[in-house]
């Protein structure tokens, strides 16, 4: 199956795997507010069969950030509204049905970083290199930034790359924490499948308490968290897959963990 949900966003499937693209390289995948909105609409209506997905951008770059050409006069309150409007769609990425892997190249940068910072892995290839730009361009993030790049780095690296317009490499970045994995150039969308189709094969109920209920856990004072865990626990262990996975294992049908 294969749909263009907006005539910059594409997206398709192979076998369990959803693969969305931003199809805008003309503009460096720049994210204007139709294509926020169709990213949003399209994590709402993945198909049934997708069990992962996968975010990648055509062309040299991943993503510019925010249009900077739609960055009008717009009063405070129009400026929250359109805040919140990346947020939700993003909240769409992050707590949507299935996990999300960024396959990255080039530029990840402003906005684009916060759309990679959304999903729950990020796969990076030696081209990639980070920034936000936000910060010299006399803005703020407004897509999430705050609140989740600090999770990754941590805020005062946040603070570093803001004040003084820092960039990281690919390497530089996996060492901090902005990507789980660096891979060759060109390699990215290869490795984000890989991990997705693997992915794929989980008890859904276990992507779903990785998707949606470790963050909350993480969020939670600790006492509260481990109450949350033990709920977590015990109802995906109720589970008939869980059962079934289990007493594979058990009688030498399933794999073990191997060194790698
Ligand atoms: C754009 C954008 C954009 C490129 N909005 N049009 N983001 C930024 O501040 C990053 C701005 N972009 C760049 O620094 C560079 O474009 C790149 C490093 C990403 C790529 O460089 P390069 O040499 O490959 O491309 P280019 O020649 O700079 O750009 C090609 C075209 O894309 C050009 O348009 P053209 O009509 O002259 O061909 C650029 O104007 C256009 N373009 N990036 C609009 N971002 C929720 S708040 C989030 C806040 C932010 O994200 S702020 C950070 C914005």
């Amino acid at each position: 199956m294969s749909q263009a949900a907006h005539p910059d966003l594409h997206m398709r499937l192979d076998g369990p795997v959803a693969v969305v693209r931003l199809t805008r390289p003309s503009k460096r995948n720049a994210l204007n507010d139709g294509l926020i909105l169709a990213i949003r609409h399209l994590f709402q209506n993945l198909p049934p069969e997708a069990k992962a997905a996968v975010i990648h951008g055509e062309g040299d770059h991943f993503c510019a950030g925010l249009d900077l050409s739609e960055l009008q006069e717009r009063d405070a309150g129009q400026g929250v509204m359109h805040s919140r409007m990346w947020h939700q769609a993003l909240d769409g990425v992050q707590y949507g049905p299935v996990p999300v892997i960024a396959a990255l190249h080039g530029a990840v940068v402003g906005g684009g970083l916060e759309l990679a910072s959304a999903c729950h892995i990020r796969v990076a290839d030696e081209s990639a290199f980070y920034a936000l730009p936000e910060g010299t361009r006399g803005i703020f993030v407004g897509g999430g930034g705050a609140v989740r790049v600090p999770k990754l780095i941590g805020a005062a690296r946040m603070t570093d790359m803001m004040l003084t317009g820092r960039v990281y490499n690919a390497m530089d970045g996996e060492r901090i924490g902005l990507s789980q994995y660096v891979v060759p150039t060109g390699q990215a969308l290869d490795k984000a499948l890989e991990l997705a189709r693997r992915i794929a094969t989980n008890a859904p109920l276990t992507n779903y308490a990785l998707t949606h209920v470790l963050p909350r856990i993480a969020e939670q004072p600790a006492d509260h968290g481990l109450m949350t865990e033990a709920m977590m626990a015990a109802i995906a262990q109720a589970a008939p897959e869980a059962k079934a996975r289990v007493n594979a294992f058990l009688q030498g049908k399933a794999d073990k963990v191997k060194k790698t």
